[in-house]
């Protein structure tokens, strides 16, 4: 076309949405109000040593009591789409039974405040904050755990199905198959390779279990998803031994979720990999038809990449023995506060990857964004050039991304807010907007008034 060359101009198809994300545990406290009680998350901050300075979300952001001044936040940025959590033990606090009124209020408010600021609500159910009563029945090692989240799915329907279109089952099962019960770095903290498979097949379950209820529950506009954090693996070398690290954890980080979700079928290379530590059994006849009840967009959490070799990793490992003979390597370039590697090609590789592995599935970046320690000049006002650059060069290979035919529908910058980073608790930032965790007072960074101008703009000028 006859665009001059000069000009880089990066504009996103009309209708992409543009949105922000947080999740319960995260941002909004009042852990103990209105009859909520703890999940695995409240149970694990308090266990001395699991997160560091010993932060809980006892009060967060305080999210519970200021979900008003946070929307108009957000009216503000000008965001189409708002990517919030509904925090399970504050609506049905020992996982079983009726919902609790009080609880079901705040997230009928909250939706209601956001269609009155004309911002969509993308409700997801699950952010990793299991009833503490589900833990001491087992966990998501359980098979129990999928059908009470299926029962809790019915619930959240009922109460918010004339007001919510959009629907996430499940924030990023690895992490709380993986983390949660392999590595032990997440709630409920604990170590067993063969309870994270167990874990992550029971939520490949306990996500169709519950797409099929609000398929049946919803109106036929609803949109159903699942957010999975998808590792963008790259073999360090093309060797056959280095490819194989990368298949290696493409199968136990990917296609253990992809696979059953999308194709109704285990990976078999993930059965051989890990046959040392489960036949699993546990996987029922039916079970696949279950996982792979059809849904209509993916979401994807991306940060950065993950580069293998052939070689051995350090125990203890989320990994559940797939990970023998693989060995874990830094990313080179710069870093992000939480020493993750920035590497912006790596979402671009993913998003390709995708396009040609799921064709006719949306796409939809449900989270991006990255910690830094931000600066507060004289005059109060947070400077975060960094985290700027950051989100202009991941949205930049978004843009890439569709232009080369990846079905990518919107995207979602984490965080709106400063808040609670799990094992890290307090100490790492990824909010646009920052938070005086003393006085809860919000102050947009530079980064928020960048987001606000992309969003008004439909696009990026470089
Ligand atoms: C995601 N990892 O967490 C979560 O969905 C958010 O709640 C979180 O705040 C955000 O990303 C930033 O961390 C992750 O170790 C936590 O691979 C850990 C990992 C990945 C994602």
């Amino acid at each position: 076309d006859a665009r001059p060359e000069t000009t880089t101009e990066l504009r996103f198809p009309p209708g992409f949405r543009w949105g922000t994300a947080t999740a319960a545990y995260q941002i909004e406290g009042a852990a103990a109000e209105d009859g909520r009680t703890p999940s695995i998350w409240d149970t694990f901050s308090r266990e001395p040593g699991r997160v560091r300075n010993g932060d809980t979300g006892d009060i967060a952001a305080d999210h519970y009591h200021r979900m008003r001044e946070d929307v108009a936040l957000m009216k503000q940025l000008g965001v189409t789409d708002y990517r919030f959590s509904v925090s399970w033990p504050r609506v049905q606090p020992t996982g079983r039974g009726p919902g609790v009124q009080k609880g079901l209020d705040f997230y009928r408010r909250l939706t209601d405040a956001l269609l009155d600021a004309g911002i969509r609500p993308v409700a997801t159910l699950y952010h990793w904050d299991l009833p503490q009563e589900l833990e001491d029945a087992g966990g998501w090692p359980q098979r129990e755990t999928a059908q009470r989240f299926g029962d809790y799915a019915g619930i959240m329907a009922d109460a918010l199905g004339d007001r919510v279109r959009t629907w996430t089952t499940l924030n990023e099962p690895w992490c709380a198959a993986f983390l949660g019960y392999g590595s032990g770095v997440h709630a409920p903290g604990r170590t067993s390779a063969s309870a994270s498979l167990r874990a992550a097949h029971h939520f490949n379950l306990a996500h169709g279990w519950a797409a099929q209820l609000l398929h049946t529950a919803l109106p036929s506009t609803s949109e159903i998803s699942l957010t999975l954090n998808l590792h963008a693996v790259r073999p360090l070398t093309e060797s056959a031994a280095d490819r194989d690290a990368a298949r290696r954890i493409d199968a136990v980080g990917n296609r253990i979720f992809l696979d059953p979700v999308f194709h109704g079928r285990l990976p078999e290379d993930l059965v051989r990999d890990t046959a040392a530590v489960t036949d699993w059994s546990f996987v029922r006849d039916g079970d696949l038809e279950v996982t792979s009840t059809p849904i209509d967009s993916l979401g994807i959490n991306y940060y950065s990449p993950t580069v293998v070799a052939a070689g051995s990793s350090d125990s203890p490992s989320p990994w559940a023995g797939a990970e023998e003979h693989v060995r874990f390597l830094p990313a080179p370039g710069p870093r992000t506060a939480m020493d993750w590697p920035v590497d912006a090609d790596g979402l671009y590789e993913l998003l390709t990857r995708l396009r040609d592995d799921l064709p006719g599935v949306p796409l939809v970046i449900t989270e991006n964004g990255a910690a830094y320690d931000d600066y507060a000049d004289p005059s109060g006002e947070v400077h975060d050039p960094e985290r700027v650059a950051y989100l202009q060069a991941h949205l930049a290979a978004v843009h890439r991304a569709i232009g080369d035919g990846a079905d990518v529908r919107g995207y979602f910058l984490w965080s709106l807010l400063d808040n609670f980073e799990w094992a890290y608790g307090y100490s790492k930032r990824f909010g646009i907007v920052h938070v005086d965790f003393a006085t809860q007072r919000r102050t947009f960074k530079d980064s928020a008034r960048w987001y606000a101008d992309v969003i008004a703009r439909g696009g990026l000028t470089g």
